[in-house]
């Protein structure tokens, strides 16, 4: 097996990455973080990316939302506090926006942005100014690498470490290939993501493939079919921009994000069944799973 370079992400390989709280710990402790999603029609994606940071340990969350969906964002989130910004064409985030979400950037341990954004508008433009801009750990996730497709050689340009989150359709509009040919390749369309982009490319699906920009790749042993249903993938954004505040370098918050996503997605399963899985089932199993590594 010399030069196979790949590892199974198992229990033990996630061991030792979540610790215990300290007795003398306060919400500071655990890193603010902040996510830059939802648009009108899109509001839950939002929700469930909060809420997968809220569950996975985060001590302060702020959403950045267009200013007219803010009241419903009140609504859904109880925990997690909102940031209305400037918008244009009905809940679209508008690029005036940009000098608060930096503010907010300055102010924050981790940022996540995508989940149900949108590309319309402006979109496109403030997420390649978070890219080149924002020096703080970021996950990128579903509308914001759609609105990186037609330039995503400016991942290179990032000082701090970026993890990208996309499932076969969105791997495949970043490479420029089809869905098709992502998955007849996965490691080797992690693989290239991760190296061309000096990123954690994260291709997801069964068996999650993780890529390192040195070459290094990773397979997920957890999650089931169950998971193939609407807001998983915001979750999952939220774990992994949650233990990216948490203070875990961005491979091992990429690795334990998608073990621990796929084993409350299994948990959950056990419960619910897999036909009626749903995202919502998956945070709420979120707490128990993760108090199993402490
Ligand atoms: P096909 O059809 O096979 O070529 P899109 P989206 C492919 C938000 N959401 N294996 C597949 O392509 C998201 O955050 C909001 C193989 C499929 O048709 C985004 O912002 C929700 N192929 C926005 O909606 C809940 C796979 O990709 C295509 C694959 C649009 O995101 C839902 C779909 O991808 C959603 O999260 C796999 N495992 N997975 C809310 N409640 O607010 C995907 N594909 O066109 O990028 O659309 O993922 O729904
Ligand atoms: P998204 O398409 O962005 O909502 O993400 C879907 C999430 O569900 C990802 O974390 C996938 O890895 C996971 N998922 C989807 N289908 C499967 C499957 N058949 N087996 C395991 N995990 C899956
Ligand atoms: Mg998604």
């Amino acid at each position: 097996y010399e030069g196979i370079t790949g590892e199974l992400i198992t229990r033990s390989r996630i061991a030792g990455l979540i610790t215990k709280r300290k007795r003398d710990a306060h919400k500071g402790t655990f890193g603010r973080v902040f996510f830059l999603a939802g648009s009108a029609g899109y509001t839950g994606a939002a929700f469930l990316a909060c809420q997968g940071a809220l569950k996975s340990g985060s001590g302060l969350v702020t959403l950045g939302v267009p200013e007219s969906i803010n009241p419903v964002m009140e609504v859904k989130l109880t925990e997690a506090m909102t940031l209305p910004l400037p918008e244009t064409d009905g809940g679209i985030l508008s690029r005036d926006a940009v000098p608060a979400v930096l503010e907010q950037v300055r102010a924050s341990r981790a940022l996540g942005v995508g989940p149900g954004l949108s590309t319309r508008k402006d979109v496109p433009e403030v997420v390649k100014t978070l890219v080149r801009e924002a020096d703080i750990p970021l996950v990128l996730d579903a509308d914001a690498l759609n609105s990186l497709a037609d330039d995503p050689d400016i991942l290179k340009s990032r000082k701090a470490p970026a993890v990208i989150t996309p499932h076969p359709g969105e791997m495949a509009r970043l490479l420029g290939t089809t869905t098709a040919e992502v998955q007849e390749d996965r490691i080797g369309a992690a693989q290239e993501a991760a190296g061309k982009w000096g990123v954690i490319a994260v291709l997801k699906g069964a068996n999650t493939v993780v890529g390192h920009p040195d070459g290094r790749f990773f397979i997920n042993t957890t999650g089931n079919p169950g998971m193939a249903t609407g807001g998983t993938g915001d979750v999952l954004t939220g774990i992994i921009t949650s233990f990216l505040g948490q203070g875990m370098s961005s491979l091992d918050a990429a690795l334990a994000g998608v073990y621990i996503h796929g084993l409350a997605g299994d948990r959950a399963s056990l419960q619910k069944g897999e036909r009626g899985l749903t995202a919502g089932d998956i945070v709420e199993t979120l707490p128990l799973v993760i108090s199993e590594f402490e």
